[in-house]
């Protein structure tokens, strides 16, 4: 495809099954440890690029300065000739609210870029530049269950399962819309830095991590809901116990909590994962989505219920 200066692409938020929480020290932003994701289906960031005088950012509508963006950008300017570009973006969901939006949102970027100044990356490529945006980003440049892991020096992300493979839902608990006290970059090197859990939760999560995959390549659900909510949970003590302390959660994840494990009590299959911010992300059979949406919907502080699946790979949708 001819490089035409101008491009569209969409990616997707994922939900990681074992949790992100650490960098390697040095360069190229490399996570300490393996994570393992579902890349969603149902919410998107579509972002077009094109050659302008200068760099300019659109985000939702309004013009905006990001930090991580620009730093971006100059780094991929060592690698690459690429001129000023404009760039217009927009996420269909909650942005800087624990959604995952710098994820898709950088996912979305690359594969933009790739697209429109011809850099001629392979979907590999594109991932590990990705990673140097938001480490989450590499994984929503693929679809399906997808792991972030350490091979030949360098931290890379691939699929380990298409989303065909285990068509599960996840359905997500709107719990406030409000952007983030500390973002996901700080809360992690606060949490190195402070928490007394940090080296356990480095350790533990190698072995999280083999024990999910098995899960996953097995489609045994209980299995992953025990070692993903280990996870997840894990998460929130190292942020709990960092200091000072950081408390994502507000009083409607914890009512979300508290509701789905009634409802798993009764016999549902669900198990819930949090990330940096408030919002409660279910996973559960298809067939059992309807019951969880219907029970997160009720719960006090609850604004929203949005239902998705595993979804694709990021995707240019326009190359010019
Ligand atoms: C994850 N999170 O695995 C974890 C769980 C949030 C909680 O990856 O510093 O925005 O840009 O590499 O990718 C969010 O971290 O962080 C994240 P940077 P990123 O999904």
């Amino acid at each position: 495809m001819a490089a035409r200066g101008e491009a569209t692409a969409v990616a997707h938020p994922n939900v990681a099954l074992v949790k992100y929480w650490g960098k390697q020290a040095g360069a190229g932003n490399r996570p300490a440890t393996p994570s393992l994701s579902v890349t969603l289906s149902g919410i998107a960031t579509t972002t077009r690029v094109e050659a302008a005088p200068a760099d300019r950012l659109w985000l939702n509508g309004k013009e905006a300065q990001d930090p991580k963006i620009a730093g971006f950008l100059a780094e991929l300017r060592t690698a690459f000739d690429i001129p000023g570009i404009a760039i217009t973006t927009g996420n269909d969901f909650p942005t800087g609210a624990g959604l995952a939006s710098s994820a898709s949102g950088f996912a979305a970027l690359t594969t933009a870029i790739d697209a429109a100044f011809g850099l001629g990356l392979d979907r590999a490529e594109r991932s590990v530049w990705a990673r140097r945006g938001s480490a989450s980003a590499a994984r929503s440049i693929f679809g399906g269950f997808v792991a972030l892991v350490e091979r030949g020096g360098e931290s890379v992300a691939e699929t380990v399962a298409d989303a065909d493979h285990w068509p599960l839902a996840v359905t997500v608990g709107v719990a406030s819309k409000q952007v983030k006290s500390v973002g996901s970059t700080a809360g992690m090197e606060r949490a190195r830095a402070t928490s007394p859990f940090y080296n356990a939760w480095t350790t533990s999560t190698h072995d999280d991590f083999s024990v999910a995959l098995r899960a996953v390549r097995a489609r045994d659900f209980d299995a992953l809901a025990e070692v993903a909510e280990h996870s997840s949970m894990k998460l929130h003590a190292l942020t709990l116990t960092s200091r000072p302390a950081i408390v994502y959660w507000a009083p409607a994840t914890v009512a979300a909590l508290h509701a789905l494990a009634q409802l798993r009590s009764a016999g549902t299959g669900v198990f819930a994962s949090i990330d940096a911010g408030p919002q409660v992300k279910a996973f559960s059979a298809l067939d059992d989505a309807d019951d969880v949406a219907d029970a997160l919907a009720t719960v006090p502080g609850i604004e929203r219920v949005i239902r998705c699946s595993i979804g694709p790979a990021a995707a240019v949708t326009d190359a010019g």
